[in-house]
């Protein structure tokens, strides 16, 4: 399959404040030619050709998860039967690795809501801790490592009482338990803190023979992959509390954390749905388009994300042996829902429908319909069917408008 990189747009809906460097001329984002995804049968694909990919995310862009690092150990540290005025049950479960004292483990916030006997849940990390998320005034202040804000009231690296509820408007909790999904989430911070020597205090230190002295080989996992592994270890949990349908479970997540939720998501195959919201560059986002933020800028800014040799990319994707369509394709044929806002260039918008369209034929495959439409939707116009995209009006963020499409997709394809 050939595909082009590049939509014949008009160029005045590009205008966006350039910063130095960065291109966002969609006559300029190149047209290299994608890699083949090499589709013959819906059985070839599942046996031989998705294993062939995963290893080749596994050994280019995000690292491998190493296999067994041993059993999580659950604790539910608190359970309030009665919260958000009645609406839900919330609970906290503390998951640790008993063989790895090392890691301090993670701290889950779970709301499943009361009109639901056992609730599809919505799995999700945070940027500022479950008290950033929840308005509730009782839930344990995170006192973890977390990046310096004065805006978001973050002070010596530490979250203080003011950030409560500074993350709520990208969690509604009450709409997404009105509309009777759980919501389980935990700081992404829990795993790994994310700066560049931040995994000698986390998990992959705390697994790894050499501990903080390891020396990070081509292949091996980076930060993405470290939070990802912590998204299934809450799949884990789910399966065990009665008050969820283990067998309904989304990854979901923002930015960063959207790029950590779509390689949890083709990883793990108990997340039924994996929703990417403005996920950008190293996530829905092509990197063979030269358009807003590239390889070159994201290993220079984070290489800690990555397998080391993904920086080898580095103003050279097209050396790259697979493209993001790839990996949208990977999780075929669950529904998986790409999202980009109209503000957020540094994301490219196109380029995150165009890694839905092309990843489409995989879909085709299994006789599953992903976005048939040849150009990007008009703003705020949902389209797709098992891939669903929406270019919302704003900016690079998580609205409401974003959690009434994921859940309008959920509700439509898990409907009994
Ligand atoms: C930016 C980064 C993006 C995106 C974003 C975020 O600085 O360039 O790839 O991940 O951070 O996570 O908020």
């Amino acid at each position: 399959m050939r595909t082009t990189l590049f939509l014949l747009l008009a160029a005045s809906a590009l205008a966006q404040t350039p910063r130095p460097g960065v291109n966002y001329d969609e006559a300029k984002v190149g047209n290299d030619p994608l890699p083949d995804l090499k589709l013959t049968t819906a059985d070839d694909w599942t046996q031989k050709r998705r294993p062939e990919i995963l290893k080749l995310f596994e050994d280019h862009v995000y690292g491998k998860t190493p296999a067994d690092i041993g059993t999580p150990k659950f604790e539910v540290t608190a359970t309030k039967t009665d919260a958000l005025g009645g609406l839900a049950t919330r609970k906290f479960i503390h998951i640790s690795l008993p063989n790895h004292p090392a890691w301090a483990g993670m701290d889950v916030m779970l709301y499943t809501p009361n009109a639901v006997k056992a609730a599809p849940c919505i799995v999700g990390f945070s940027f500022g801790g479950n008290h950033a998320v929840s308005t509730e005034t009782d839930v344990p202040l995170s006192t973890r490592w977390m990046r310096e804000s004065k805006d978001k009231n973050i002070v010596d690296h530490r979250a203080t009482e003011a950030t409560r509820g500074t993350e709520s408007s990208r969690w509604p909790l009450e709409m997404i338990l009105k509309r009777g999904f759980a919501v389980a989430t935990a700081y992404y911070g829990d795993i790994e803190p994310d700066n560049a020597n931040g995994w000698k205090e986390g998990l992959r230190a705390a697994v790894s023979k050499d501990g903080a002295n390891t020396v990070w080989k081509d292949g091996e996992w980076g930060a993405i992959g470290a939070w990802s592994w912590g998204l299934s270890r809450i799949a884990d949990y789910l399966q065990t509390d009665p008050l969820i349908d283990g067998k309904h479970l989304a990854v979901f997540g923002h930015s960063r954390l959207g790029k950590t939720s779509l390689w949890a998501g083709v990883q793990d195959e108990r997340f039924g749905i994996v929703i990417s919201n403005d996920s950008g560059e190293g996530g829905a986002a092509l990197m063979r388009r030269d358009f807003g933020e590239t390889t070159a800028i994201i290993t220079k800014a984070f290489p800690h994300w990555f397998t080391p040799n993904y920086s080898s990319y580095a103003g050279n994707a097209a050396a790259c042996p697979v493209d993001m369509h790839m990996l949208i394709a990977l999780a075929a044929p669950r529904p998986i829902y790409i999202a980009s806002a109209a503000e957020d260039h540094w994301a490219d918008q196109t380029g995150e429908f165009l890694s839905g369209k092309f990843a489409s034929p995989v879909y085709a495959l299994f006789g599953k319909r992903g976005i048939v439409v040849d150009a990007p939707p008009a703003i705020d116009t949902p389209v797709g069917d098992f891939i669903g995209y929406h270019n919302r009006t704003g900016k690079h963020d998580v609205t409401d408008y974003d959690w009434t499409q994921y859940l309008n997709f959920a509700a439509r394809h898990w409907a009994k």
